[in-house]
């Protein structure tokens, strides 16, 4: 089995797999290449033959242990008939949704159209996979958690303070109920068609879990989520579920409970310690994690990167991990210091 996939059914390998968050991007000279010519981010996501591409260059180079699939987590709010777009150094921009009374701009007329030329990109990582004898390495889909995406439809792109989606949750949860079940269920449809084209596992990604109080956070994190794996697993028993609830602090015990994810992604600053403690021997099963080198370090370089990536393998050796960032590597990241990474991980610990 490949050892990625076997990591997250709680095997333990000689030396951790790995992959890293965004490991297709910015940082790469290849991918900035494709991307001048592709005029425009989505232009390129919708573009089988170049998100193909796009996934595979990381692999090239490093040899990852798998890949992950190349498109974006607002997609979900782009094929929901919402108002989209990506501007060069500014980030996403949306349309924003503020109250109940909105939601009748979505519509899913054209949901599955629009999302299909994402399950043809699967469908052409899997094959190029094989064609170009990356045998082991096991392909991810991915999407972003209700909450998260949620965040960006109503703040309408990236926010500070998340002043509308917390207004909105406070003054009218019932309403806000209502855009969560939409992107619940788009989620589940986009996920589903993902494994039926070839995705191997499934991330979920809620970057913005964090800015949540407890209560808020078993509503709109924990339920939603639990909604999604519930669904998966009724149809797709053996796909692993990775969730990444970014920020949430102490709330990971919760979220590694009551979610019902196979696997779990730690951000920098959770512990490594602790999450063995609290997140991996509590389990019958030992869980496995996957996590949690700060990506600056990474943009660092030299002896620190080697010594906190020896730490990490160090309180992990024995447990099922997998090597990965804390969250998605930065732009300036120079190449050589992701092959020091490589090779300091190909080493292990002893
Ligand atoms: O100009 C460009 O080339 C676009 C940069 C870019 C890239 C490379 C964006 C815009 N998205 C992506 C790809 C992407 N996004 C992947 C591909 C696979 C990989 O990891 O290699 C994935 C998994 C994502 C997920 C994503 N998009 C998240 C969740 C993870 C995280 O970083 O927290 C989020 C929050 C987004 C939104 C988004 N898309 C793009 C940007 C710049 C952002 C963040 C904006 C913000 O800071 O609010």
């Amino acid at each position: 089995m490949k050892p990625f996939l076997a990591t997250l059914q709680g095997t333990v390998q000689k030396t951790p797999p790995f992959w890293f968050m965004r490991q297709a991007g910015r940082y790469l000279p290849e991918y900035r290449e494709l991307r001048a010519k592709a005029g425009g981010f989505l232009n390129m996501v919708f573009n089988p033959d170049m998100a193909v591409e796009v996934t595979l260059q990381p692999l090239r180079r490093f040899n990852m242990d798998a890949a992950i699939l190349f498109s974006d987590i607002l997609v979900i709010p782009h094929a929901l008939n919402q108002n989209v777009s990506f501007t060069a150094g500014e980030g996403p921009k949306l349309n924003p949704l503020r109250c109940e009374a909105d939601l009748s701009l979505l519509s899913k007329d054209r949901f599955d159209e629009i999302l299909e030329p994402v399950y043809e990109t699967v469908r052409g990582i899997r094959k190029n996979m094989i064609r170009e004898k990356f045998s082991d390495t096991a392909l991810i889909g991915f999407a972003g958690a209700p909450w998260t995406v949620a965040c960006y439809m109503v703040e309408g792109g990236g926010s500070r303070d998340f002043i509308n989606i917390k207004n909105w949750i406070y003054t009218d949860p019932e309403g806000f109920s209502k855009l969560i079940d939409i992107v619940v269920e788009a989620t589940i449809c986009y996920l589903k068609k993902q494994i039926e084209a070839g995705a191997e596992a499934i991330q979920i990604f809620d970057s913005w879990s964090g800015v949540l109080d407890e209560k808020q956070f078993r509503r709109w994190v924990i339920d939603p989520t639990h909604r999604i794996t519930q669904n998966l697993k009724k149809t797709y028993p053996d796909i692993p579920i990775i969730g990444f609830p970014r920020g949430a602090g102490p709330l990971y015990r919760d979220y590694v409970q009551k979610t019902g994810i196979t696997a779990i992604s730690i951000d920098s600053q959770i512990p490594t310690e602790w999450a063995v403690e609290n997140l991996q021997t509590q389990q019958s099963v030992q869980m496995s994690i996957q996590g949690n080198l700060d990506p600056a370090c990474l943009l660092a370089g030299g002896d620190m990167l080697r010594e906190t990536a020896e730490n990490i393998m160090a309180t992990f050796s024995g447990k099922p991990f997998i090597f990965n960032l804390g969250h998605g590597i930065i732009k300036e990241t120079p190449p050589e210091h992701v092959e020091q990474l490589v090779s300091v991980i190909r080493r292990g610990v002893s």
